[in-house]
């Protein structure tokens, strides 16, 4: 049986919906379509809160439940909510299509009730070498977000 999670996002002027997927225990297959976003690379990553009460800030830090260090879904160091980056194209639009087998929509790692953030620059995976690298990826401004909840199946 598969577990079905939708997140809708909106910015002022991001936005998108994205899917969750998940077969039994296996990977979570995430798509779905933005628009709005600049050309290039995004930092994308579930944050630890599912609060928008003071907008994007309030979702607090990367979810991080193995206390961590940032950075890349393809990283044993990473935090739960790692998901790279996604990479709009000169029209604006991001296509996504993320497999990730850390994040799961049950248990520990349950990302449901969680936010879903859009960055406004690239994550650098933890290896750009600056302060924030290993903390954030140094993606900057949140510039859209969503919460994430269960879908009808
Ligand atoms: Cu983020
Ligand atoms: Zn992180």
């Amino acid at each position: 049986m598969s577990t079905k999670a939708v997140c809708v996002i909106s910015g002022e002027i991001v936005k998108g919906t994205l899917f969750f997927n998940q077969e039994a225990q296996g990977p979570v297959k995430v798509t779905g379509e933005l628009s709005g976003l600049g050309k290039g690379l995004h930092g994308f990553h579930v944050h630890e809160f599912g609060d928008n009460t003071n907008g994007c800030i309030s979702a607090g830090a990367h979810f991080n439940p193995g206390n961590k260090q940032h950075g890349g879904p393809k990283h044993d160091e990473r935090h739960v909510g790692d998901l790279g980056n996604i990479e709009a194209g000169a029209d604006g639009v991001a296509k996504v299509n993320i497999t990730d087998t850390i994040i799961s929509l049950k248990g520990e790692n349950s990302i449901i009730g969680r936010t879903l953030v859009v960055h406004a620059d690239p994550d650098d995976l933890g290896e750009g070498g600056h302060e924030l690298s290993k903390t954030t990826g140094n993606a900057g401004a949140r510039v859209a977000c969503g919460v994430i909840g269960i879908a009808k199946m």
